[in-house]
């Protein structure tokens, strides 16, 4: 790696004393327009969780089979009277036959069955939202205060309108001769991506007033006719422009909620520029695909936490409000699943040795400080850097390879220094050598390769006690340019000089790179990266070496593979990495989805 002198630099934070706009931007600059084009939902795993029912194929959610539910949890029944050892086992069986649903939690009664029907309506589509809970004998309303877009979606797609709510808030006459109580009406609390009001939460609380009661316009082809003013959702509903990227999934499928450069209103925005709502901030689940909403959080802020205080608040204010709570609470039995599914381990380091103050700058490495970077020996001589991803695996660049010379290389792993080799260094001979199909050869497009080491004879694994794999990212969101990542390797100096100790270096992500490589940067399958001066940049012999980037987790990710660039440390052609993210299914196809999925399994 080619280092020359740092020239330290203090940028002033500005962003402190910028001028605070006196008007918010108007809604269409808060909306990634190309974004769009790839019609993201609540099933699009490069920018959401998948539920815990679901597992993450080519970027979309699809239905894990009942048997890959955790075992424990208790008993649910479902709208045709049939009985499953979990929630989970239900939704995955609903996931794959969406006839039945959830009715309730414990086992199936006779006579108990959920109901939700609209009244006083002039179609079918419309009218005030009455319920009948499982365990209840009468028929209720909801609370208008406990109402919103997020519960209105949800009634609408359980009664079969599968584009959710049109509006809410519409006034319907409830005939003169009808008496209807209307200090008993039920709250109800839903997350949005429920499919039968039944999986929501239910309470009810005493109080004096009068409570509105709880309409709903249900979506329908009359309904909505587009303007120029509206925003399109991937399901086909219109709804008004200046609700897209407020947290508030209008869309029923999210999609107003996934392309957002900003967020309006109460809404939090991630990082993989995803809006949701701020309830969501600190709740004790990770929202955001990169992490940030459970980061940086107070401890008094957790939920449990917020419920006794909300309690002693109560205590001592005076506020008589009793919640007496009716149905299960489902969004909690979903996060309770969520957290029994397998974790996988990667990208954190073992050791915990003093953490050296120096952050930027190129720098021999030390034992353990990155467990992940192999060296790939090609005969006599280190040609090639490499990155453990787990299992026998290592991940390379194509054009370091050749299939038919597997023989010919020796993986060396938890090297330093190749002229006096550590205690910890183990060598491994190589299986097989597997090409993208794809490599091209003269544009550097997939310049991806994967290393299968050959185990120890008599051993079932590839026991790399020294080595920690490196995560491999899922998502293209995960990190963006600006952000700070990590080269290392053996290659050379500026002036041509060779390296016998690994280095490392702090890059930032560069984006818009076809401005220094005109014709022959292809963004979706590149990632530039490098330092404004060009003090620090990959060079000959670092090439299949690992570009590493940390989440706000302190997770390492391969973020991308030293690939090609002109030269080396020169500002205007900054180092060109294969984007890795593009290639999750094409590695996770070679290696098996359950060594590198680190969520949605
Ligand atoms: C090489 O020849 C090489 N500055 C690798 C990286 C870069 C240039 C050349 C990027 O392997």
């Amino acid at each position: 790696m080619k280092i020359t002198h740092l020239l330290l630099l203090f940028y002033l934070n500005l962003s402190s004393s910028k001028c605070v706009s006196v008007s918010d931007p108007p809604p269409q600059d808060l909306v990634d327009q190309k974004c769009l084009l790839n019609q993201y939902t609540h099933r699009s795993c490069n920018k959401v969780f998948c539920q815990p029912w679901q597992k993450c194929v080519d970027g979309s959610c699809v239905c894990k089979l009942p048997y890959q539910c955790p075992k424990n949890g208790t008993p649910v029944c479902t709208t045709n009277g049939r009985k499953y050892p979990t929630y989970c086992h239900q939704k995955s069986f609903e996931c794959l036959q969406p006839q039945t649903k959830f009715s309730n939690n414990g086992t199936c009664t006779a006579e108990g069955k959920f109901n939700i029907s609209l009244r006083y309506g002039n179609t079918k589509a419309e009218g005030i939202v009455q319920v009948k809970l499982v365990d209840q004998d009468e028929e209720m309303f909801i609370c208008k205060k406990s109402w919103s877009m997020t519960e209105a979606n949800v009634a609408c797609v359980d009664l079969g309108f599968p584009q959710g709510a049109f509006v809410i808030r519409r006034r319907f006459n409830i005939p003169g001769n009808l008496r209807i109580n209307t200090t008993k009406c039920l709250h109800v609390h839903c997350r949005g991506i429920e499919t039968s009001l039944a999986e929501c939460t239910f309470t009810k609380r005493r109080s004096n007033g009068y409570q509105g009661l709880a309409d709903v316009v249900c979506y329908t082809q009359d309904e909505g006719s587009p303007t120029n003013q509206s925003f399109r959702c991937v399901n086909g509903k219109h709804i008004p422009q200046e609700r897209a990227c407020n947290g508030v999934n209008e869309c029923g499928d999210q999609s107003d909620e996934l392309c957002c450069k900003d967020c309006q209103g109460n809404a939090f925005l991630c990082k993989s520029g995803v809006c949701i709502p701020n309830e969501y901030k600190c709740n004790g689940e990770v929202d955001c695909i990169t992490g940030e909403d459970e980061t940086g959080c107070d401890e008094t802020r957790h939920p449990q936490i917020r419920e006794n205080l909300a309690r002693s608040d109560q205590d001592q204010g005076g506020e008589t409000e009793e919640t007496e709570i009716l149905t299960a609470d489902m969004d909690t039995e979903r996060q309770r699943i969520k957290s029994l599914l397998p974790k996988l381990s990667c990208g954190v380091k073992r050791r915990t040795h003093i953490l050296r103050k120096r952050v930027v700058g190129g720098k021999p490495a030390e034992v353990g400080d990155y467990p992940w970077q192999v060296a790939i020996k090609d005969g006599e001589r280190i040609t090639c850097g490499g990155i453990y991803i787990g299992g026998c695996w290592v991940l390379t660049a194509a054009h370091c390879v050749r299939p038919s010379r597997y023989h010919n290389y020796q993986i060396w792993t938890a090297l330093l220094d190749w002229l006096k080799p550590n205690s910890q260094l183990r060598v491994q001979a190589v299986n097989r050598v597997i090409v993208h199909e794809k490599y091209n050869g003269t544009t550097y497009q997939n310049d991806i390769a994967l290393i299968e080491m050959k185990k120890y004879s008599g051993k079932k694994e590839c026991e790399l006690s020294n080595s920690v794999p490196a995560c491999v990212p899922w998502s293209p969101y995960l990190f963006q340019p600006k952000d700070k990542c990590i080269i290392s390797g053996w290659g050379r100096e500026k002036d041509n000089k060779k390296v016998y100790t690994l280095r490392w270096g702090e890059v930032n992500l560069i984006g818009n790179c076809s401005q220094f490589y005109p014709n022959r940067y292809y963004e979706k399958e590149m990632q530039c990266a490098g330092t404004d001066d060009g003090s620090i940049d990959a060079c000959k012999g670092d090439s299949g070496g690992p570009l590493v980037c940390k989440d706000v987790n302190n997770v390492t990710y391969v973020w991308g593979i030293v690939s090609w660039g002109e030269n080396c440390g020169k500002p205007e052609f900054p180092g060109v990495y294969t984007r890795v993210a593009n290639y999750f299914d094409w590695i996770s196809y070679h290696v098996g989805r359950p060594l590198i999925s680190q969520h949605n399994v």
